[in-house]
């Protein structure tokens, strides 16, 4: 090999080695925000709900304490409804930009619908003593805004772009499922 030729092969080499030098000292690293989470629980009997509201409707894998389809109506008819239907945390605080991630482990189909002020749902049977269905909620799935804003049992949704402020969710079906987020 001649000097020019391993001229241009040592040439070739430390180029090389300072590329791979570079891309570990500046990885181009990309960080999204870390998403918030917000799981969705309920204990739907998938005997007696399923009696009521079709095959499939609720595919509850929790073993034990389920609570029949009658027994979800006579307690929000008491207005003492059951708090194993439930989004969790109660209160989140989270950094304008968060994307939330609202997952429902329950065993039925929820919503997860922003609403101005908390209220009563649309299944007019659910809803406390009184309690009138909110705005957000009125007419049910025939009304789009609300059945985009529904979540399938084993499904998550994410809600990005939420403005700095406080921001109310609810179910629209079973309304005492509330929380409140805090965007800062
Ligand atoms: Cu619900």
């Amino acid at each position: 090999m001649n000097t020019a030729a391993k001229f241009a092969l040592l040439a070739g080499l430390t180029f090389a080695g300072a590329t791979f030098a570079l891309g570990q000292q500046h990885p181009q690293q990309e960080h999204p925000p870390t998403s918030a989470q917000v799981v969705v629980l309920d204990e739907c009997d998938p005997t007696t709900f399923n009696a009521v509201l079709g095959p499939d409707f609720c595919k509850n894998v929790a073993l034990g304490e389920f609570t029949t389809f009658d027994d979800l109506f006579a307690k929000a008819a008491a207005g003492t409804p059951d708090p194993g239907w439930d989004f969790e945390p109660d209160e989140l605080k989270i950094k304008e930009g968060t994307p939330l991630s609202v997952v429902d482990q329950g065993g039925e189909p929820h919503t997860f619908t922003e609403v101005a002020k908390f209220g009563g749902g649309f299944v007019t049977g659910l809803n406390a003593p009184g309690e009138d269905t909110v705005p957000e909620c009125s007419t049910g799935f025939s009304n789009l805004a609300v059945a985009k804003t529904r979540i399938l049992q084993g499904s998550t949704i994410q809600i990005a772009d939420l403005k700095k402020g406080k921001h109310r969710f609810q179910c629209c079906i079973h309304p005492w499922m509330r929380m409140q987020v805090e965007v800062k």
